[in-house]
């Protein structure tokens, strides 16, 4: 997959590039991230990317015009012809869940434009970007860690990202439960002990015992999550008996 990021402040992200497993990613080919500046696509002496919004209020509005030239110079740079989402990370968009994720991830290419909180010109939410994401009830100054979040998720979709293959199904979110405690030694420390059953070998056993704990972890902190979540008729009786005590 190859991701083009549009930002006005693109020193933020060579730091979270470095990062060891999303190195090991691009060293493999898997994901190749080209971040650009809108700034470099100006024309005007003092490389202007915003201005003051008609009809007055606070803060700064992108202009259309180097949001416009970027995303079309990048777009001329990719020959691949399957749809090209173009992402704007702003609080308007749609919540970005797991699901967005995997969506996301079959794509070939996606574009992101970093948004700023107090706004972009219209224009190019309705004549340019294809879709606007926001990963949560909550403001931040700019879209760039927002971008981050998305693509970190998408990425360690990809195939060949993790190390097996099917360490992704086992994530919080994938099968809308969250995911169970973990334990790794000693088997005893402080006096606290690893549940007893998690050292017995017994593989179905565990798979049953993780199970229950993930419902029981959902039901106490996500309850909204069980709504969605695929569960058996003994599971679904399991949650209504602990609902009532
Ligand atoms: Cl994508 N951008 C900004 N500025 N704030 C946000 C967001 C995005 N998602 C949640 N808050």
């Amino acid at each position: 997959m190859r991701i083009d990021v549009l930002t006005i402040f693109p020193e933020m992200f060579p730091c979270w590039l470095g990062s060891s497993i999303l190195k090991h990613t691009i060293e493999k080919g898997l994901v190749d991230i080209k971040v650009h500046n809108i700034r470099d696509y100006t024309h005007d002496r003092h490389h202007t990317v915003d201005d003051y919004p008609y009809g007055g209020g606070a803060g700064m509005i992108f202009k259309p015009e180097p949001v416009f030239k970027t995303v079309e110079a990048v777009k001329s740079t990719i020959t691949d012809e399957r749809v090209l989402p173009i992402i704007m990370l702003t609080p308007q968009g749609r919540l970005f869940t797991q699901q967005v994720a995997g969506e996301l991830s079959a794509h070939r290419n996606m574009l992101l434009i970093c948004g700023r909180y107090e706004g972009v010109d219209a224009r190019v939410h309705e004549h340019l970007v294809t879709d606007e994401i926001s990963i949560g009830d909550y403001v931040l100054s700019g879209g760039e860690l927002a971008a981050m979040v998305v693509m970190e998720s998408v990425i360690r979709l990809l195939p060949g990202v993790l190390g097996s293959e099917d360490s992704a199904l086992e994530d919080s979110h994938v099968a809308g439960l969250l995911e169970y405690p973990q334990y790794t030694r000693p088997p005893e420390y402080r006096g606290w002990k690893v549940p007893e059953v998690l050292l017995s070998g017994n593989h179905a056993q565990i798979a049953a015992w993780r199970r229950e704990q993930a419902i029981r972890r959902t039901l106490e902190r996500r309850p909204e999550l069980l709504e969605k979540a695929k569960l058996t008729t003994k599971e679904r009786e399991l949650v209504e008996s602990l609902k009532n005590r």
